[in-house]
Order: C-alpha cells, then sequence, then structure tokens
C-alpha cells in the first residue's frame, strides 16, 4: 500500500491520536510513510522505498494461497491484497520482477490501483504511459481498468459541443494540461476557446461555465471521484489480478496542484488561510475531526464505527509453534556446514511434526545448489495446481522429484532476488496477516544479498520472521570469479537491524543454531528481561546464516547446554587462554582449520594461547555495545562479569 495519502485517511481512526498527527515526521509521530511497526493506526504493509509495498501486495495474495491451500485458514473470508501505486513508482524494476514471477505462480485477489497523476518527484511523465502499462500488465495475465474522466466530465461530454472537448482533452499533452490545471479557470478558458472555440456548440459549452466551474470541470477526472471509483470497484466478480489506471491531479485542491515543482510544495501562511476558509475550518479547530463537513457528526461517527477497519483487531496472531532445543543430523567426519544444512532439512522434512509442516522453503533458482533438493524430495513443490515431474513419469533417472502440488511446501521461484526477499517478506507476516504462522526459509548465494539488499532492510523494518540461508559465501565461492565473492555481506549480517547473523564453522554449531533460530523468529517480546537477554532476544527476529561448501573436518564433542548457549550468543573458547595469555587468535566460519593450525604452531613456542571460535561476530558485538548500556540500568557487578565472558 502506498506512502502519504494513507496516513491523512487514518485521521478519523480511533487508533491515530491527534498527539501523533501534530508531530506528523517528527520523532514518534506518525510517519510520512505508513508503518505497520511504528506507527499505531495500523497499516498491513509498510512504505516507504518505493515500489516495495507495491510488491509486497503480489506476494502476499500468493502467501494467501498457500496458506489455504494447505487447509489453514479457512474459517475466514479469502482476501484481496490492495495497493494504491505511483504512477512514477511503476519505474521500480522489483516490481516488474514481481509481476513477471506473479504470472508464473498463477496470481489472483490482487488490485493495483495506479494513482496516474502523470507526475514523479522531478518532473511530469512521458506522454502515453498509461498505453504501455496496459499492454504490460494484460501481457501478463493481468486486467486493466482505465478510470480517466469524472461524472462531471462524462455528462458534459454529452452535452452538444462535448465530444470536442473529450478530443481535445484525450490529445493535449500531460505537460500541457498540468499547467493549465496550476494556472486555473481563466487559462482553461482561453485555451479552449483557442483551440476548439467554434462560435457554435464546443463555444457554448464552455462559457456557460464560470471560471470556478470550467476549472472543477476540467479536473474532474475519474481518480477524485468518489461515484466513478465506487462503480468501476463493484463492478468487479472475479479474482483475476487487475491494473486500474486513475487518472489524477497531483495536489488536487490545493494551489501548487498540477504543478511541476509541487513534490514537496508547502503552502504559505496566506495560501494556508485561503484553503481554511474555502473548508470551513474555524480557527483552532484545525484538529477537530469532522471541522468543516456539513454532515451530522453523530451520523459520520456512526458510520466509521462499522467500517471493516474500525472493526476490533485486525492485525491476527497464531500461536507459536514448538520448536525443539535440538535437532537430529547426521554428522559425517569431514562435512561443509551447506551439506549439515542440507542434511539437517532431509531430517525435518522426515519427521511429522507441526513445526516441519509450517516450513515453506524458497529459493530464487539455486534449490538444488544450496542442498534443499532432499528436503524438497519429501515435501514437495508447491502450485496451485497439481504438476507432475515429466523426467519421473518417462523414467529418466534424475536425483529430484520435481513434482508440484497444493501441499508442497517449497516455492520455487526464478532468479530475482528482490523477489526471495519480499516474498520472505509475505510469508514471515503470514502470522499477522492470515494468522497462520509459517517458518519460511530462504536459500540464496551469499553475495547476491546485495542484489535484494533494499527487500531484505524491508522485510526487517515490518518486522517479518524467515530464516535466510546463504550459501555458498567466502572463500567456497572463489571458483566462481570475483563476481561472486562475498566480501561485504558479513558487514551486512552485523549493520542490519532484525537479522541476527551467524557465520558456524561446524554442523553441531549449524545444529544448535537452527534450533534456536526455529524458537527466535517466533518471539514477540513476551519472555521475560533478564540480565543475559540482550534487547533482541526478547523480542526476537530473523535469521541470517551465512554458510559455506568448503569441507572441514569436525570435532567430535558432547552439546553441553553451556556450550549450546554460548554458540547462540556468538563466540566460545575453542582453546581457553590462561592469566599469562599473550595471543588470541578468533576465527570466523570456515577458515577454522587455519585458525586451529596456527594456534598449534604457536603452541610451539607460547605457552598460552587462546582459540575463539565465533559463531555470530554480529551478536558478539551486541552483547559487547549493549553491556555498558546494562551496566548503567542494572547491578554493576552482572555486567562486568557478562563483558569478561564475552571475550
Ligand atoms: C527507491 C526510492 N527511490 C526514490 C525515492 C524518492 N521518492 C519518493 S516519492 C518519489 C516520486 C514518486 O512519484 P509517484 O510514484 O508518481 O508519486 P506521486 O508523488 O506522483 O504521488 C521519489 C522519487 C524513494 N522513496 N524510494
Ligand atoms: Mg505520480
Amino acid at each position: 500500500m502506498r506512502a502519504r495519502s494513507i496516513t491523512p485517511s487514518n485521521i478519523c481512526s480511533a487508533r491515530q491520536s491527534r498527539q501523533k498527527l501534530e508531530d506528523f515526521r517528527g520523532y514518534k509521530g506518525a510517519q510520512s510513510y505508513p508503518s505497520r511497526t511504528k506507527d499505531t493506526d495500523d497499516v498491513d504493509f509498510s512504505t516507504g522505498s518505493v515500489g516495495l509495498g507495491v510488491a509486497q501486495t503480489l506476494f502476499s495474495s500468493l502467501v494467501q494461497d498457500y496458506v489455504r491451500a494447505h487447509g489453514w485458514g479457512l474459517e475466514r473470508p479469502e482476501g484481496r491484497m490492495i495497493a494504491l501505486v505511483g504512477d512514477a513508482e511503476l519505474d521500480e524494476g522489483n516490481i516488474f520482477e514481481a509481476i513477471l514471477e506473479g504470472w508464473k505462480q498463477g496470481l489472483r485477489n490482487c488490485w493495483w490501483v495506479i494513482d496516474y497523476n502523470r507526475q514523479s518527484l522531478d518532473a511530469v511523465i512521458r506522454e502515453g504511459l498509461w498505453a504501455r502499462y496496459e499492454a504490460l500488465f494484460q501481457a501478463f495475465g493481468w486486467d486493466v481498468v482505465i478510470l480517466k474522466y469524472g461524472s462531471l466530465l462524462n455528462e458534459a461530454f454529452l452535452e452538444p459541443g462535448g465530444e470536442g472537448l473529450r478530443q481535445w482533452i484525450d490529445n493535449c499533452p500531460n505537460q500541457l494540461y498540468s499547467a493549465l490545471v496550476f494556472q486555473g479557470g481563466a487559462a482553461w478558458r482561453r485555451r479552449l476557446l483557442d483551440e476548439i472555440g467554434d462560435q457554435g456548440a464546443v463555444t457554448r459549452l464552455i462559457e456557460a461555465r464560470s471560471d470556478e466551474e470550467l476549472a472543477r470541470l476540467m479536473t474532474n477526472l475519474a481518480g477524485h471521484d468518489l461515484p466513478s471509483l465506487i462503480e468501476a470497484f463493484g463492478k468487479i466478480d472475479h479474482d483475476r489480478p487487475i491494473c486500474f489506471i486513475c487518472y489524477t491531479i497531483k495536489g488536487f485542491g490545493l494551489p501548487f496542484a498540477g504543478h511541476k515543482d509541487n513534490h514537496a510544495g508547502l503552502m504559505t501562511p496566506a495560501q494556508v488561510e485561503s484553503l481554511r476558509l474555502a473548508m470551513n475550518v474555524r480557527p483552532g479547530h484545525e484538529w477537530d475531526k469532522f471541522e468543516g463537513l456539513s454532515i451530522a457528526p453523530d451520523t459520520l461517527q456512526a458510520f466509521l464505527d462499522h467500517v471493516p477497519f474500525a472493526e476490533g483487531e485486525r492485525r491476527h496472531r497464531a500461536a507459536r509453534l514448538p520448536a525443539p532445543a535440538q535437532l537430529r543430523v547426521t554428522i559425517q567426519p569431514v562435512m561443509s556446514t551447506q551439506a549439515g544444512f542440507g542434511a539437517l532439512l532431509n531430517e525435518l522434512g522426515r519427521e511429522q511434526t507441526e513445526l516441519a509442516d509450517r516450513i515453506v522453503t524458497t529459493s530464487p533458482d539455486v534449490t538444488v545448489s544450496t542442498n534443499l533438493g532432499p528436503w524438497v524430495n519429501r515435501r514437495g513443490l508447491f502450485a496451485r495446481q497439481k504438476l507432475a515431474d515429466t523426467f519421473k513419469s518417462e523414467r529418466i533417472p534424475s536425483t529430484f522429484n520435481w513434482d508440484f502440488s497444493p501441499k508442497g511446501q517449497h516455492i520455487e521461484l526464478g532468479i530475482a532476488e528482490m523477489n526471495l526477499f519480499t516474498l520472505l517478506s509475505a510469508l514471515g507476516l503470514s502470522h499477522a496477516i492470515n494468522g497462520e504462522r509459517l517458518i519460511p526459509i530462504g536459500t540464496l548465494y551469499d553475495p547476491f544479498i546485495q542484489r535484494g539488499l533494499d527487500a531484505l532492510n524491508y522485510a526487517c523494518y515490518q518486522e517479518a520472521r524467515f530464516i535466510l540461508v546463504a550459501t555458498p559465501s567466502g572463500l567456497s565461492l572463489a571458483p566462481e570469479g570475483g563476481a561472486h565473492q562475498s566480501i561485504a555481506t558479513p558487514l551486512i549480517g552485523i549493520a542490519q537491524d532484525g537479522l541476527a547473523a551467524f557465520e558456524p564453522a561446524f554442523v553441531d554449531e549449524l545444529a544448535a543454531i537452527l534450533a534456536f533460530a526455529f524458537d527466535y523468529v517466533q518471539r514477540a517480546g513476551e519472555s521475560e528481561s533478564s540480565e543475559r537477554n540482550w534487547l533482541r532476544d526478547e523480542t526476537g527476529g530473523s535469521v541470517y546464516l551465512r554458510l559455506s561448501t568448503r569441507p572441514i573436518e569436525q570435532i567430535k564433542r558432547e552439546m553441553t547446554p553451556d556450550l549450546r548457549q554460548a554458540i547462540v550468543d556468538g563466540a566460545y573458547w575453542l582453546r581457553k587462554p590462561g592469566p599469562n595469555c599473550q595471543v588470541v587468535v578468533a576465527y570466523t566460519g570456515a577458515v577454522a582449520p587455519e585458525a586451529i593450525q596456527a594456534v598449534g604452531l604457536m603452541a610451539e613456542d607460547r605457552r598460552d594461547v587462546g582459540l575463539l571460535a565465533v559463531t555470530s561476530a554480529d551478536r558478539l558485538n551486541a552483547g559487547w555495545t549493549a553491556a555498558p548500556t546494562r551496566a548503567r540500568a542494572r547491578p554493576r557487578s552482572c555486567a562486568l562479569a557478562y563483558r569478561k565472558t564475552a571475550g
């Protein structure tokens, strides 16, 4: 759903306070872009970075289909995901990636209502853009409905001379139309009389109106005309995706309407004063709920109390699924974390548990190469319609069973990583949107996180919960060449809020982290606040695992509760330093053998060398940085003790 217009329309919602509106765009005030985490009035999806909220509605429709196809949430009516989209917003590439994916997945129950004001931030858009959109959306199976004229204009077209006026509007360039909107009634009159005045019917049609009436007529586009919109929306009797192209005017009703520089336009005090007068708002009553309206407040309130938005809690809840303390996996003597991930999911796929049934995996065309194959073989691919694997029916040997069905638990995506993250965002909000919890696991090659970074940030910003398995990463990708090197991603893991990043070296560490992740992604701040917990441990979040294809010798050891805790906290001593320690080697991930070897070499001539295994630089850093804050808030000894253990 789109940006700024939603906030004002929520003014009447009981969940929006006057204080927040007065603090609009300020600290703790209503957000300039609606936010499902920061605003109280409740939007389903945040917006902000343009293009993302739009695509989110598409993927959310797919998630609704997934949930219902699995037999969940059928007691609720099927919903429709609707986005209000800016016409310039459609320039964002992620939207086109989403449309293509939507077509592949049989998208339905999704409406995009385009605010076709023909203006972006800087300029007036290209002529005839609507025709490109129409062709584009139709090509991907969408219906397109064009809403151009409001009821006043439609009536005027029926008058003698009306057809001439319609043709003039249809041929009028966007820039000129915008300029005339800005200039107002007298300018419309001059221009129209100059260009189509005929001393006959057309002239009479124009002259029969005052300047003000003429301006109202010429700006009566369908997007501003409620009866036209209601009629168009009411006519839809199917679930095909629809793109409504609604003609509008940017800044409608304001003194800078139509002006190409109006994006961040602010009115002068004199202009605000005339707007106040025009809207019948009494001085000092600017914030009154129904100020200036002619309908009785009781009638309006009674209406508002019964709009769906006001009826009760809109945000659904879903119970937490029991997450096992320990996961089963057979660890080979030499193994990579990626192979370990495949083995762990294979075991989960074998189990008949609620958790396993709620896991949904997805991957942008790297399912097999990220070791999801065995899981998919067990749980199948998702599609609303069954589709058999022809290779299997033709008895051609293949390691992978590629059968699609409504019960499948893997959603196979095309390569676009933006789509992966937007889908994870939609899957990871299913508990709130559909009231049905899913545990999404997305896999991709680690360097390509950067390709979808804005969508990943967006997903975290709106508190979607998912597990991201990025593999291969780092050194083990070197044979693929420079473009595949994932150099900056550890910093992304540390920097991204709402995402706990891990880089285990050994498969037993990975098993402990994954078990923790199944619980962590379901937390919502209800656990006891304790000195051991960093803030994020109480609220939970998403999880990012940076894995590797490098097989390394595994350590045979017992997974004690302390070790498990230290792994999850971010680090543990593989070799504890003594009191005279001169050197500590700290490593993370698949370079463990080199670190172990280096410590062995150093130990030949130094007695006291420590080896710190860092399983999560992100959480280690978070704990370390949180320590001073906690020290201020809580008894001094605890925080200091923590600092010492952390490293
Ligand atoms: C990814 C991204 N790039 C740029 C911006 C800055 N920006 C905000 S609104 C906007 C123009 C939007 O035009 P349109 O979608 O037509 O909406 P309108 O202002 O016409 O209502 C731009 C470039 C942004 N928010 N996100
Ligand atoms: Mg626009």
